[in-house]
């Protein structure tokens, strides 16, 4: 059997706490890409968080015996026509850190006032096995850009990333929180029913 494995095709940290925290208790041994240093790293060239999430999981699906999931996620900002979007990891250039993307996004912001921005964090995540598409999901929330980093907790964007229904950063939500209403909490969700559901049962 090989589908009792599921590989976490990301190297980010960030993602790898939130993913797994999100698929604890499926009957599946999760793995991540560490593990696997001799699968190389897949070049994310796509245009689209679809392209690049379904690109990346079948790059890996083809080295690896097993479900394979990997996601493109990034912030879509109003007031700049949707963008950083897929370059979201890479904004501040290609030594780009978590905290330089935060400065630079708030320079290329600043006077730009509440309502202009509006922001959206967007989550594809593909499941792949063998070279095939198994499935996209797609998660979104919204929310603000603030004028300056408010708290610790997360990663990448999140202490500027105001959400309204719980009146604070994604930065001050704790783990829990930030899973139940984040783009990435909400695509895997649906990943989790349908893991669930369809493929871990048995057939017949
Ligand atoms: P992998 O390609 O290895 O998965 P990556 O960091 O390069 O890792 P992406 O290309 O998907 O990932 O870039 C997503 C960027 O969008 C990420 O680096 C963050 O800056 C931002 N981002 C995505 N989800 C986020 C979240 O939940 N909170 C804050 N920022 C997030």
């Amino acid at each position: 059997m090989t589908e009792d494995r599921l590989l976490l095709a990301t190297t980010n940290r960030g993602k790898i706490r939130e993913l797994k925290k999100s698929l604890r208790g499926l009957p599946l041994k999760i793995e991540s890409l560490d593990k696997y240093p001799e699968f190389g790293r897949y070049r994310e060239t796509g245009r689209t968080f679809e392209a690049n999430s379904r690109g990346k999981s079948l790059f890996y699906s083809r080295r690896y015996r097993g479900l394979v999931l990997a996601e493109d996620s990034g912030l879509e900002v109003e007031a700049l026509g949707g963008q950083p979007g897929v370059y979201s990891a890479r904004l501040s250039g290609p030594r780009a850190t978590d905290e330089k993307n935060i400065r630079k996004l708030l320079r290329v912001l600043a006077g730009v006032p509440r309502p202009r921005r509006r922001a959206r964090f967007v989550c594809v995540v593909s499941l792949a096995r063998q070279g095939k598409i198994v499935k996209c999901f797609k998660g979104r929330v919204s929310g603000y850009i603030l004028t300056e980093p408010d708290g610790r907790n997360g990663f990448g964007y999140d202490p500027v990333f105001y959400y309204p229904p719980l009146r604070k950063s994604f930065a001050r939500l704790t783990a829990e929180e930030k899973n139940r209403v984040s783009h990435r909490g909400r695509a895997l969700k649906k990943v989790r029913s349908f893991l669930a559901r369809r493929w871990l049962q048995p057939p017949g």
